[in-house]
Formats: C-alpha cells, structure tokens, sequence
C-alpha cells in the first residue's frame, strides 16, 4: 500500500532507527539528517517518513507530506544558516538522474557557490 514502510529500504531503517543516521531535524511527517558522502558544507537529507519512491510518487499520493519536506527544507536551510547566500532543493528521480536510494528525499545543498547547469 501506499507510504507502507518496506523492510528492504534504508531510509525506512533511518526513520524507525534501525540504521544509524546524524538526526538535524524531525517532524510528526519528515525526518532530516546529514548525506554520509556531503557534497558541500551542508548537505541535509529530508525525507517523508512514509515510504514513497520519488518526489513525484509523494506528491501524487500524500500532496500535505509533500509540502511538509519543501517546508523542512526551507528550515534546514534557515538552521544552517544557508539561506541568505542561497542554497538548492533538489530531488534526483530516476537511475539516469542519479538516484540511488527509492524513498523519495529532498537534498538540501548550501554553504559554497553552486554552479548552474549542475552536472
Ligand atoms: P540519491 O539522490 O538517491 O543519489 O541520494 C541518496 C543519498 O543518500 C546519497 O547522497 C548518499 O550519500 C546518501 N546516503 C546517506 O546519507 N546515508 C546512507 O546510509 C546511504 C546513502 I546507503
């Protein structure tokens, strides 16, 4: 069913503490915690705590989660303080994107200059 957690994914285990992860934040819907490989001086995971496989899956399936990890981003980003130099939210979907992990998370990337195209 849809948002059922599944034995076989890690960020089920992060969120019900079966796999260690450094927690930033948490939310009745969301949990925060930092990527073990950062790309840049912050680099925070957001992911809803029900499972769903990318972002477009949780936004068609619970669109209020969805929101809560756009909100949780911002926040991330404001504790961080990231967010007066600028930062990004980016959800990579698909293997050719460069997903890797099928729970859907938002990266939250800030604390140097980020180019744009990103590669
Ligand atoms: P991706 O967008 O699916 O590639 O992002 C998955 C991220 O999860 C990636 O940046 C990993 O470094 C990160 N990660 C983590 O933080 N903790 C873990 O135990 C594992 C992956 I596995």
């Amino acid at each position: 069913m849809a948002g059922e957690p599944r034995s076989d994914c890690l960020f089920c285990k992060i969120v019900v503490g079966e796999v260690p992860a450094t927690i930033v934040r948490e939310t009745e819907t969301t949990v925060a915690f930092r990527d073990i490989n950062p790309q840049a001086p912050t680099h925070v995971l957001v992911i809803p705590k029900e499972h769903h496989a990318d972002a477009a899956a949780l936004a068609a399936a619970a669109p209020g989660i969805a929101a809560d990890v756009l909100r949780e981003a911002g926040e991330v980003a404001a504790q961080e303080k990231t967010d007066d130099a600028g930062y990004r939210i980016v959800f990579n979907t698909g293997a050719g994107a460069g997903q890797t992990v099928f729970h859907a998370h938002a990266h939250v990337l800030g604390g140097r200059g980020l180019e744009w195209p990103p590669g």
